[in-house]
């Protein structure tokens, strides 16, 4: 297949010199100055588009063989994908690497200058915006037909500064010089409505018209996804709405009323506006449930019509589609779904229901009860009237099934129905997304038994088969290949080839060279040299990471109390042989979540005190590394040598940081949360730092009504040292409210887990001083992360969820 020759273009070039033809042409015509007066924007965007054109043409013969083919597609709704920056991940995936850098210095630059002006599109919080990119990687790099839809916020996620301590937020307008690696697609425009009323439709008792009282334009832009290693490449396509040319005002304007002439547009614009940097509290905003419909909306639609291209008949609808539900904010598409089928294509209720139900599967990522996400239902009734109605009936059919299965048990109804009645009525996403869908996940072995176990429990009960566990994966291209070349190399030499970068368990051929003296040696002077580039404290000392979004139940602030323990031991015991660290916090707190800003604000008084003190200050250094983006990460991943995995038992999901930081060798000191629990069972429990209560003692502990944080304070003097000095003021006066809710109510079981963690890390400085045992572990863990591959993440849903099968694209001929 060569679609260049019947369009008479030429191929692009693959020698040096082509390449630097391309890349001079492209300044030429496309950037429209010349090497004399280039700027380096204009030779970064010159670079990227050159890039770029070289996957736009894999682009076209992975549509071409996907068009022929016309397999079953995999459609990704996620509210959030953090992406990270592309120059370089394009750079790896298209093989032009050497060519550019050679390149580039025509035009009087070198490949890191242009590296370093490259974007990161911030449009995720944390977790769950990463694993969506890493999966969109995934999928592309097994080859299956999938395209990822998102939203284009103007406003990504908000740069973080340190001010006076504390956490500062400015707005991230991270597409203000322009975004090359995105492609508009106007003529993809859908139109979105909201508000307004319904009427029946006479002769019909389930179909309804919906008059909306406003209508939004979403159009579509998209940025490509490349796989590493094979001919695919697929999108991710992000909505960002715009008001229609009616939606301007020209009369007011003529009259000088310029704001009002643009009201109308601005109320459209605003839905894609901003990312909503609240993982952590509460907004039953309104807002925030029209920017998840506007996303169904605007990505059902476009499904449909990519369905009809080579399809007609709504019965192969859910053989040709699924549709994976990232978490719960992109549910609304299960009523979306329904209302396309029933009002607009008309087909009877139990036809779309059927359709509907086999067409979505739901992952959920939470087990924090205050992130389950519900609306009120009146805010859903104002917003999306028709969707409200179709719930009803939705809930209704559900019930009835409740109530055959279980008679009489009104208990059981009440917790299950979509409607909560009280203290307020709300809808419950988590509960639609499940009734309609064909399967159910969460991301960890512990997180899916606990979601069977507790939160969906009565659920799990009606449809045992539906739930299924997926454990989160991490690209290993970005988060070894990428971030950390030197560790790279040495293991691409080790295991004499490339292979294991998509295929991760080829790792495991490490194993035989964790016990070779001079192989360790360089594992050692690469993490060394690792920690010189990043710069953050004496490399020679025991770089100590916790790295992830800042949460009460991640407990940052456990972290806090042994710091402070260590500075109460070294100021103690001035002449001790004290095993010197560096942590290095990095991370972002939600603006309103005040009880993280607090721990942000003592984390940095803390250091500010070490590092004032030339008692303590040789021997522990405390870094707060500002916006912690995945750039940032990708620096510091590979100069970690303990990555803190802490949360309190059954709280943390999954993680995928703990995964991140294990394959570039960090050992981890961890609970048995998450992922952590996958991790140590592979890794091995003798290259595990473990403590701490499992999720069954936390949750026996919380609930027996006996805790008491303060009886820990009063029973162990360091602990008590360390809340002492708090409260003394001994850091500037700062973190009364953390040492307040400690001694409190102490939710995430801080306290209890003290004394545990503490001697844990005494063990890791026993090891640390043995840096023959340390390396040795180190190699063990790389060795085997094979597993955390987002690669078998990808082929896990594939084979379990999906059922899809590889389409593979043809390589071209000449
Ligand atoms: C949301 C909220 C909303 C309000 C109250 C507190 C709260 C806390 C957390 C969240 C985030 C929920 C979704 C999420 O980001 N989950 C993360 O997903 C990752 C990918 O699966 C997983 O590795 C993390 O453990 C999980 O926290």
């Amino acid at each position: 297949m060569d679609l260049r020759q019947g369009l008479g273009l030429r191929r692009l070039g693959r020698t040096a010199d082509e390449f630097q033809q391309d890349l001079l042409s492209t300044l030429y015509y496309r950037r429209g100055t010349t090497v004399e007066s280039a700027s380096a924007r204009d030779a970064y965007e010159t670079l990227s588009l050159t890039v770029r054109d070289r996957l736009a043409e894999r682009r076209a013969r992975t549509a071409a063989a996907h068009f022929a083919t016309n397999p079953r597609w995999v459609y990704y709704l996620s509210a959030e994908y953090l992406l990270g920056a592309q120059l370089e991940q394009n750079l790896l995936y298209s093989g032009t690497g050497e060519l550019a850098a050679e390149a580039v210095k025509t035009l009087g630059f070198t490949l890191e200058e242009l590296e370093g002006l490259d974007i990161e599109p911030g449009l995720g919080n944390g977790g769950l915006g990463r694993l969506a990119a890493c999966l969109v990687d995934a999928m592309a790099t097994r080859d299956i037909p999938a395209v990822g839809y998102g939203i284009r916020y103007d406003f990504g996620i908000f740069k973080q500064s340190i001010s006076g301590g504390a956490q500062a937020e400015c707005p991230d307008d991270w597409a203000f010089q322009g975004n090359p690696w995105e492609f508009p697609a106007p003529d993809d425009r859908q139109t979105v409505g909201f508000y307004g009323h319904t009427e029946p439709v006479p002769g019909s008792q389930t179909r309804k018209r919906w008059i909306p009282g406003e209508v939004v334009l979403g159009e579509p832009s998209h940025m490509l996804v490349p796989g590493y290693g094979t001919e695919t490449v697929n999108i991710v396509r992000l909505w960002r709405a715009r008001g229609s040319e009616a939606s301007f005002d020209l009369s007011r304007f003529s009259a000088g009323q310029y704001a009002e002439a643009v009201q109308e547009a601005v109320r459209a614009e605003n839905i894609s506006k901003v990312l909503y940097p609240d993982d952590s509290t509460e907004l039953g905003r309104e807002l925030r449930l029209k920017q998840q419909y506007f996303l169904c909306s605007c990505s059902l639609r476009d499904i449909i019509r990519r369905f009809r291209l080579r399809n007609s008949d709504w019965s192969d609808f859910a053989d040709k589609t699924v549709i994976q539900l990232n978490d719960t904010h992109p549910t609304i598409a299960i009523a979306e779904l329904m209302r396309l089928l029933v009002d607009e294509y008309e087909l009877e209720w139990d036809q779309a229901w059927s359709i509907t139900r086999r067409t979505f599967a739901y992952t959920c990522h939470t087990l924090l009860p205050e992130a389950l996400e519900t609306w009120p239902v009146h805010v859903f009734e104002r917003l999306l009237p028709r969707h409200l109605e179709i719930i009803y009936l939705i809930n209704m059919f559900f019930l009835r099934e409740v109530e055959e299965r279980f008679p009489g048990d009104t208990d059981r109804l009440r917790r299950m129905s979509i409607i909560q009645e009280e203290p307020e009525r709300r809808v419950r996403m988590a509960h639609l997304a499940v009734v309609g869908t064909e399967a159910v996940n969460g991301v960890a072995e512990l997180h899916s038994k606990l979601l069977r176990e507790t939160v969906l429990n009565d659920f799990a009960d009606l449809w045992p088969a539906k739930f299924q566990n997926v454990t989160n994966g991490i690209s290993p291209r970005r988060f070894i290949k990428i971030a950390n070349p030197r560790l790279s190399d040495l293991i691409t030499e080790g295991l004499g080839g490339e292979g294991w970068l998509s295929d991760l368990d080829q790792l495991a051929g490490l194993e035989a060279l964790a016990d070779d003296a001079s192989f360790l040696e360089r594992w050692r002077a690469i993490k060394r040299a690792n920690k010189v580039d990043l710069a953050a404290g004496d490399p020679d000392s025991l770089t100590d990471v916790m790295i992830k979004r800042f949460h009460e139940y991640k407990r940052q602030q456990l972290k806090l109390l042994h710091i402070i323990t260590l500075y109460h031991r070294i100021r103690n015991d001035p002449g001790g042989d004290w095993v010197p660290r560096t942590v290095l916090f990095a991370g972002k707190a939600a603006p309103a979540y005040h009880a993280a800003k607090d721990i942000i604000r003592l984390i940095n008084a803390v250091g500010s005190t070490i590092a004032a003190d030339p008692v303590v200050s040789p021997y522990l250094k405390v870094v707060f590394a500002e916006n912690y983006n995945v750039t940032l990460a990708e620096r510091i991943i590979p100069a970690a040598d303990l990555s803190e995995q802490i949360s309190l038992a059954g709280k943390e999901a999954s993680g995928t940081g703990n995964m991140k930081l294990a394959l570039n060798g960090a050992l981890t000191i961890g609970t048995l949360d998450g992922a952590n629990i996958e991790i140590r069972a592979r890794v091995g429990a003798d290259n595990f730092f473990l403590f701490g209560l499992d999720a069954f003692q936390a949750a026996e502990l919380r609930y027996s009504g006996q805790y008491r944080a303060r009886d820990n304070y009063e029973r162990d003097g360091e602990l008590r040292a360390a809340i002492d000095a708090i409260q003394s003021g001994a850091f500037g006066g700062v973190g009364h409210e953390v040492a307040g809710s400690l001694l409190g109510w102490d939710e995430y079981l801080t306290l209890a887990d003290y004394r545990a963690y503490v001697d844990c890390q005494d063990h890791v400085d026993r090891v640390w001083r043995d840096q023959a045992t340390w390396s040795r572990m180190s190699v063990l863990n790389t060795a085997h992360s094979g597993f955390f591959s987002a690669d078998r993440t990808v082929s896990d849903y594939a084979a379990r969820i999906w059922r899809v099968a590889p389409v593979p694209v043809p390589r071209d001929e000449d």
